[in-house]
């Protein structure tokens, strides 16, 4: 079909002023496909690595001139020649010259973004839809999955580590009902994003925005926090647990300190089981739909018995407990700690290693939410991605801020083509 020509690779920024890797892919027939890397800011420890240039005299360490010239002198010319459509067998090359287990040689980055390129350049090569081509290489992986929009869950209120500093949890999330198309959900979110926007400005809250788009406002607790969610959802025609639902990914890995968890909602430190009792009281005021990350990454034991009380009841999804790696889902699906996970392929490095990941949750009957990180650039892959693997839900941001309705908006440009396709 087509064969890799050339390789290369810049530093470019992110959404946060923090340098990425943005590699391009050109194909013996000229075309040229592009693609960047996002980047975590409440990384697990489990990830891949991104290699950091650590040279404090550059972007206060933070440059990636080291993994640009990993792909440029060692990574791409070892695929030049390799057929484009063959993104299991590159990604197989890119893995085997690498030679770790997280990637520390070359870097996730800068591995990560010639996968990525690859795969865009194949569904160029194909003439396929970047989705349709990604649904190609999941079924050539053994995943079935039907090509299907994403439900959305949006951050409102940015805390933690991509907030202002005040609020433990890092994402107030709301989910809208799957009875509602894309369309109808991003109006619905858009709608309550701004109603949140008044409501906060009211109150006289601070409502600047933090890393992804949510509001980061100067609120005293978390459950302050819902509260602002509930009252602004009442000022909107969606009726909160018919049309809409709340989430929360706490990310607690950022705020846990040998087996406690201190969050301003009480006076003192909770231990585990006390963590478990508040979110079963947080789910009992709320009803929450999602609860992301609740206890520390390697808490295994809290996870089995969290997922055991709650997860009929709603998604408890494994983030940094998973790190989108084969071993800790394993691992996951055997203990029985979650019941649905999310995807974020820069935590694994390849395209081909994220499918495989999917294909596992999806068989043990876990949901699947394909994720951008805290720090993206515009380049929509990630919506392609969601919908190619047949993702029940996705995980973008507010409906707000460029680097993230890049990725909704590219989703409605689907959402067309699709109803299209089906006429
Ligand atoms: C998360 C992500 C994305 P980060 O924790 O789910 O929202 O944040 O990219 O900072 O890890
Ligand atoms: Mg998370």
């Amino acid at each position: 079909m087509a064969k890799i020509a050339r390789i290369w690779s810049r530093e470019i920024l992110d959404s946060r002023g923090i340098p990425t890797v943005e590699t391009a892919c050109m194909l013996d027939s000229g075309h040229v496909a592009v693609a960047s890397v996002p980047a975590g800011t409440s990384t697990g420890t489990h990830e891949a690595q991104e290699l950091r240039d650590q040279d404090p005299k550059r972007y206060l360490g933070k440059g990636v001139l080291q993994a640009v010239s990993n792909v440029n002198s060692q990574l791409g010319p070892a695929i030049v020649g390799m057929e484009v459509t063959d993104q299991e067998g590159v990604d197989a090359r890119l893995i085997q010259l690498d030679g770790t287990d997280n990637k520390t040689k070359f870097g996730a980055n800068s591995i990560l973004s010639i996968s990525t390129a690859v795969s865009k350049a194949g569904a160029v090569a194909s003439s396929q839809a970047l989705y349709i081509w990604i649904n190609y290489l999941a079924q050539k992986l053994g995943l079935k999955p039907p090509l299907r929009m994403p439900i959305p869950l949006f951050n409102m209120i940015d805390g933690g580590l991509h907030g202002a500093g005040n609020l433990d949890f890092q994402e107030f999330l709301i989910i809208l009902a799957s009875s509602k198309t894309f369309s109808q959900s991003i109006q619905a979110g858009v709608e309550i994003y701004l109603t949140i926007g008044e409501s906060l400005a009211r109150r006289g809250a601070i409502h600047s925005v933090g890393n992804e788009g949510g509001y980061a406002p100067n609120l005293f607790t978390n459950a302050d926090a819902l509260e602002v969610l509930v009252e602004s959802i009442k000022q909107t025609s969606y009726s909160l647990g018919r049309d809409v639902f709340l989430g929360l990914d706490v990310a607690a890995n950022s705020f846990a300190k040998d087996g406690e968890y201190v969050i301003k909602d009480k006076s003192s430190p909770l231990d585990e089981n006390q963590m478990l009792e508040y979110y079963q009281s947080l789910n009992e005021q709320y009803r929450l739909a999602v609860l992301e990350d609740p206890l520390s990454e390697d808490a295994w034991s809290g996870w089995k018995k969290l997922n055991e009380l709650l997860s009929s009841q709603l998604l408890i999804v494994g983030d940094d407990l998973l790190a989108t790696s084969p071993k800790r889902v394993e691992k996951a699906i055997a203990e029985k700690s979650c019941n649905s996970i999310l995807v974020k392929p820069n935590q694994i490095g390849t395209i081909t290693e994220t499918i495989k990941v999917i294909k596992m949750a999806r068989d043990a009957g876990w949901k699947i939410i394909v994720s951008h990180r805290s720090g993206e650039t515009n380049d929509h892959f990630i919506a392609d991605f969601a919908v190619g693997v047949g993702a029940e839900y996705c995980k973008f941001g507010a409906p707000a801020r460029g680097e993230r309705v890049a990725k909704y908006n590219r989703l409605s440009a689907i959402e067309l083509e699709l109803s299209r396709l089906r006429r």
